[in-house]
């Protein structure tokens, strides 16, 4: 039999009917399809920044965010200024993986760090309303104080599969996007803001852009029609030089160390891979990624799984954090993980993912069997 194409997988993933549509049609006018959607998309959000006009806004990404979060909500951030929205882009965790320090630092990229601790101490009610991109809320500590202070959600704009019922004003969910960047992208393509050569702000995001997009495709190798022509769109604003200085950025000793801790710790059986790595300092954790991008290299192997130890300090607890890295296109990561670890107590997945990644982070009590709840809910 044959294995199903990259394409059929994702329309089967698709929310909604559009792709169900598109999918009996040829691919060119499949493809315009995407396009009018995407305009529909575009005009919708323009509304919606228009009734904000003149607001501040929060934008949340994942704690621990990676080059599609950063270049997305840079990008949004770009667009709410043409409505004369202020918008402050936030993260609760640690930018720890060197080419994300690099792009923050080379790009000026304005993003902020709030640990929990220090965003108690934030007025937030200087904020009317809080975005989410590239994420639904359910990977940051600072959503439950966003929703504490009652901020209400104006938008949010992703393409990871539902996580939680979250309703926003404006809502953009393309679980068969490869990229938020890409989907960001089209939005500046519909005309909410025309890039500028001349002004090295749009410059350096369009670089990150390009940066957000090829690396959450693979470096473009699990790349769809959408990516490549968003991507396209991009050569002609991005600064090659600049997205080469970014990914020449080296590993760090302790990096290489947990590569070479997870290659001596794996076990493969039936073309799986996987490797516990112990302890790890809580500002490594984006090496747990990178070994198991590593390890799925390895012949003979479709999915590798590496998974450590940290201690959260400010929570006083350990969380087991893992990765997944699969070649392999029947394996949905994000059904994966979900049926692998259930939910905890309040209906919350333990992780997700996307296409051929994912990962999860599951506080060690539920593991020794303390949260009753947490158990039943994964059978
Ligand atoms: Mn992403």
């Amino acid at each position: 039999m044959e294995p199903p194409s990259p394409e059929s997988l994702s329309q089967e993933q698709a929310a909604g009917g559009r792709s169900d549509l598109a999918s009996s049609l040829d691919p060119d006018y499949a493809g315009l399809q995407s396009h009018s959607f995407a305009s529909k998309q575009a005009e919708a959000l323009r509304q919606t920044l228009e009734k904000h006009r003149r607001g501040r806004h929060l934008i949340v990404i994942q704690d621990f965010p990676d080059p599609d979060a950063l270049s997305g909500a840079w990008a949004y951030k770009l667009i709410a200024q043409e409505y004369d929205i202020h918008s402050d882009i936030v993260y609760a965790g640690t930018l720890s993986h060197q080419e994300n320090v690099a792009l923050v630092k080379l790009t000026s990229l304005p993003v902020q760090r709030w640990t929990p601790q220090a965003a108690k101490n934030k007025d937030l009610s200087i904020y009317q309303g809080c975005v989410f991109i590239d994420n639904q809320g359910t990977t940051s500590q600072l959503t439950a104080l966003v929703q504490q202070a009652g901020i209400p959600v104006v938008v949010a704009i992703d393409h990871h599969s539902a996580q939680t019922d979250l309703q926003p004003e404006f809502a953009d969910w393309r679980p068969d996007f490869r990229a938020t960047a890409t989907m960001v992208t089209q939005y500046l393509q519909a005309g909410l803001l025309n890039l500028d050569t001349s002004i090295s702000q749009h410059l350096n995001c369009a670089t990150a852009l390009m940066h957000g997009i090829r690396s959450d495709t693979n470096n473009l190798r699990q790349a769809l029609e959408d990516d490549f022509l968003a991507a396209a769109y991009l050569s002609r604003f991005y600064d090659s030089k600049l997205l080469d200085a970014v990914l020449q950025t080296s590993r760090s000793k302790r990096v290489m160390e947990l590569c070479e801790r997870s290659l001596r710790n794996r076990q493969v059986q039936n073309n799986f891979s996987i490797a516990g790595v112990g302890y790890l300092r809580y500002e490594d954790r984006d090496a747990i990624p990178q070994a198991a991008d590593f390890l799925v290299t390895e012949e003979n192997v479709h999915t590798a799984v590496v998974y450590g130890i940290v201690r959260d300090d400010s929570e006083n607890l350990e969380v087991v954090i893992g990765s997944l890295r699969t070649s392999k296109i029947t394996l949905d990561p994000d059904e994966f993980i979900k049926e692998a670890f259930g939910q905890d107590g309040q209906g919350r997945f333990f992780g997700g993912g996307r296409t051929g990644a994912g990962g999860f982070e599951i506080p060690l009590g539920f593991l020794s069997g303390s949260n009753d709840t947490a158990c039943s809910g994964n059978k």
